[in-house]
């Protein structure tokens, strides 16, 4: 059964007129490694720790500023937005499609809230605690392309024509703001568009920036701004620094210096290094929420799946091939060397916590074969296809070979992502704990690992395990939501009927 809200009643839990409040026991274990007589032995000792959760529920008018704007997720997402906002209907050639937010986590899916008379009772995520509605967001940004977004919109060739039709009067006349352009970032071919950049040195760049996010604010008179990165994916930059006007700061490390210094979150949805280990200090020093990296959309997030669940049932996949190809400008642009090894590295990291998971199978530091191949057909346009082939070995030393071939408009998945990215950003910063042992609440992390679910490499701060199974991550990230309400985490025992 389906119900729409749900509140909790219970002794660890306080609702006011500004916060709730939830006092929670963190069941966890603490691991010890003994030497005795010259046998080492794990020791494991179960230990609860008090935490208390506080929530504020004033949920804020919220702005997002989109870096890349007019690309084909900044478009989509602005004009799904407009179309829910709306209650645009379109036709196309099977039926009269309603506008809605399938594929976005936190209004499309479900969480268990428990058994009534025998019956599973289930409620929409975002029944958890008071989330924006993206209907109310406020977008704008920066493109160094100057087209509006009714063209853009038309330039991406993601949406029904029908639709596009209803959406342009309300697209046109949103245009991006001059975005911070640097040729050696990104490839040769996306030179041709740059013709809304802004000029100066980087720090120039930087307070342009910061002057841009000030004015949408004080323009839509938003009360919080959260930005994103949805421009093209960068080259790998190595250390340098801003006051120098060095050259290897990258773009993108610009405008997530800007949103620190402004202490506005900043996520970063392509795979490149924009926060090197200074942004990071910076964001941790002023608190300032940061997430990424590089959206986990298609492949990889069934990547996340599949592998967790070959080696969970202990198979052991020992190639992974990944092509892909697709036509759009995202394509284009990876279809440079060195922007090609940014995606690289990040879509071929992301079964290494499920590999290391289990010693049965894979020796110290042995690694599926994993290969990744990006490949750009204009013909397809959005429309990426992503075929993949794992080979595992099963019983007895048989191998197991399964095949899979997804077709799929990649802005159409991506762009919930964005939602959920940047409506999750904003309800942790809304979002207070602290342990028994520590006198203050305090905030989360910074380096917000919270987003991982959404993310093919998640940015975690140093020292944290990287998770990138993705039960384990959309558990993380319910399970944390449910402490803030006073709820258990979601154990699966069904022990009633045991
Ligand atoms: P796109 O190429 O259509 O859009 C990128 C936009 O960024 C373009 O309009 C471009 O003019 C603009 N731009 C480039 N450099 C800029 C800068 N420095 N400042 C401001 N604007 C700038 O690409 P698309 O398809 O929208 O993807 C965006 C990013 O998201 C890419 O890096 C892609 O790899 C990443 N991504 C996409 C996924 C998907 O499923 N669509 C999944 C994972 C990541
Ligand atoms: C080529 O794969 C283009 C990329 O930008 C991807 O479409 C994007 O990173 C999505 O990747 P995945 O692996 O999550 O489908």
């Amino acid at each position: 059964m389906f119900i729409e809200s749900f509140k909790v009643e219970s002794p660890n839990v306080k609702y006011t007129e500004n916060e709730i409040h939830s006092v929670y026991s963190y069941e966890t274990t603490e691991l010890v490694h003994e030497d005795r007589k010259g046998t080492y032995q794990w020791i494991v000792k179960p230990k609860t720790v008090k935490y208390e959760f506080k929530t504020d529920i004033h949920v804020p008018k919220l702005g997002v500023m989109l870096v890349g704007w007019g690309g084909n997720n900044g478009s989509t997402l602005t004009a799904g937005v407009i179309a829910n906002r709306e209650g645009i209907s379109w036709a196309t050639k099977d039926k009269v499609q309603q506008a809605n937010y399938f594929g976005s986590l936190t209004q499309a899916s479900s969480i268990r809230v428990g058994s009534f008379n025998g019956e599973e009772i289930y409620a929409p995520f975002k029944s958890l605690l008071p989330m924006v509605n993206p209907d109310d967001i406020v977008f704008g940004g920066w493109d160094i392309s100057d087209m509006n977004l009714a063209d853009a919109m038309a330039r991406a060739r993601v949406l029904d024509i029908d639709l596009q039709k209803q959406l342009r009067p309300y697209m046109e006349s949103m245009l991006p703001l001059p975005g911070i352009y640097d040729p050696d970032f990104i490839a040769a071919n996306q030179g041709a568009r740059a013709n809304n950049v802004i000029k100066g040195t980087k720090k120039e760049q930087v307070q342009q920036i910061i002057k841009d996010i000030r004015e949408f604010k004080e323009q839509n008179k938003v009360d919080k701004v959260v930005v994103l990165w949805t421009a093209n994916t960068e080259r790998y930059s190595n250390v340098a620094v801003v006051d120098k006007n060095e050259a290897e700061i990258s773009p993108s490390t610009l405008y997530a210096i800007a949103c620190v210094l402004e202490n506005v979150p900043f996520i970063n949805g392509s795979p490149q290094n924009t926060f090197v280990p200074g942004l990071i200090d910076l964001a941790i020093r002023r608190n300032c929420l940061i997430g990424g990296d590089d959206f986990k959309s298609g492949q990889t997030k069934m990547k996340s799946v599949l592998v967790d669940f070959l080696v969970g049932a202990g198979i052991k996949p020992t190639s992974i091939v990944s092509y892909n190809h697709l036509g759009n400008n995202d394509g284009m642009n990876l279809s440079a060397p060195q922007t090609f090894r940014s995606k690289e590295i990040s879509k071929s990291n992301v079964v290494d916590d499920m590999v290391s998971s289990n010693g049965i199978l894979y020796e110290p530091g042995e690694h599926p074969d994993h290969v990744v191949v990006i490949k750009y057909v204009p013909y397809v346009a959005d429309s990426k296809r992503a075929m993949d082939e794992y080979t595992s070995e099963i019983f007895l030393g048989g191998k197991n070979t399964i095949v899979m071939h997804n077709t799929c408009e990649d802005s159409l998945l991506a762009a919930p992502i964005i939602l959920d990215l940047v409506l999750l950003a904003e309800l942790s910063t809304r979002i207070q704990l602290k342990s028994e042992a520590e006198g203050k609440f305090h905030s989360f992390h910074p380096v917000a690992t919270i987003l991982s679910y959404l993310s093919k490499a998640p940015l975690v701060p140093p020292g944290t395990p990287v998770v990138n199974a993705l039960s384990k991550q959309r558990a993380m990230l319910e399970n944390i939501l449910r402490a803030c309400v006073g709820l258990a985490p979601e154990n699966n025992m069904i022990l009633e009927y045991k």
